[in-house]
């Protein structure tokens, strides 16, 4: 027999001590994206304390829709290393590009970092926490609350430190240039998936002390170029912040 208050008892439980844990934390990801979610797993399975806010329902970011909506993802050679390991299969199309299925690839970057990370969707990040000339953690709050517009304050968190892999809005970065007034956002250019592709990776780095920045956050912040539907740069940048994270924390 189902005990309807068993159930109720047991997310309310569940669901506290997951957030309980996450509260004070090593590295705080904003953006469940393939960036994000890649960054997640990597410093996940070193051992920190991981802790990845999602505003919206479903995980993944730009990876579901492909390019056009044609659900189909291209990744050059250098990304496969990261396919590999996260167990995501893909083809071969020759010339150097590889193609995985969308789906796949969003479900298994999902799947290794809710394995490594603790993962809050529906949360939005709203602010950030700055204590002697460092970020310290994020301002959240129910994502309902922002499309409501209630008047309801948000509940901290703290970490060691914020990456920034909201996408092409670099919205925390955002926040702490306006807020701080210590960096500018140079602003993302037009489309050269060469360029960007390369630039998303090589300048995925710390911008503000405790801040850094993945992703398509990384050519608004610095003025890179777009790229459009190629992934692997994503992937890759994700890759790096979590190494440059490792490095600063130990
Ligand atoms: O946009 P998104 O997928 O970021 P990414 O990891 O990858 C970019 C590619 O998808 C694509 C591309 C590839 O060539 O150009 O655009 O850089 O994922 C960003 C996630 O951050 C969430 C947003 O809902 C999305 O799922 N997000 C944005 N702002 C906030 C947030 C916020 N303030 N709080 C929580 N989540």
């Amino acid at each position: 027999m189902i005990d309807e208050i068993e159930v109720t008892k047991a997310i309310t439980e569940k669901y506290f001590e997951k957030f309980l844990s996450g509260i004070r934390c090593d590295v705080a990801i904003v953006g469940g994206g393939p960036s994000g979610l890649v960054a997640a797993s990597i410093l996940g399975k070193k051992g920190f304390n991981v802790t990845l806010f999602e505003k919206k329902l479903s995980l993944g970011g730009g990876i579901w829709g492909g390019g056009m909506m044609f659900n189909k993802v291209v990744v050059q050679k250098e990304a496969t290393q990261i396919l590999d390991e996260f167990n995501i299969s893909y083809e071969d199309c020759g010339n150097g590009y590889f193609v995985a299925d969308a789906i796949e690839l969003s479900g298994g970057l999902i799947y290794n970092a809710s394995r490594n990370a603790r993962i809050f969707n529906l949360t939005n990040v709203e602010d950030v926490m700055v204590k002697d000339g460092r970020m310290t953690g994020l301002v959240v709050n129910w994502a309902a609350v922002e499309m409501a517009k209630l008047h309801i304050d948000p509940l901290t968190i703290s970490s060691r430190a914020v990456i920034d892999a909201t996408g092409h809005d670099a919205a925390i970065c955002t926040i702490a240039s306006r807020k701080t007034g210590k960096f500018n956002l140079a602003g993302e250019k037009y489309m050269n998936a060469e360029l960007g592709e390369r630039g998303v990776i090589e300048r995925a780095s710390e911008v503000f002390p405790g801040l850094y920045v993945t992703g398509m956050s990384v050519a608004a912040v610095y003025g890179l170029p777009r790229m459009g539907p190629i992934f692997g740069g994503m992937l890759l940048s994700g890759k790096r912040v979590a190494e440059i994270v490792e490095k600063n924390l130990k």
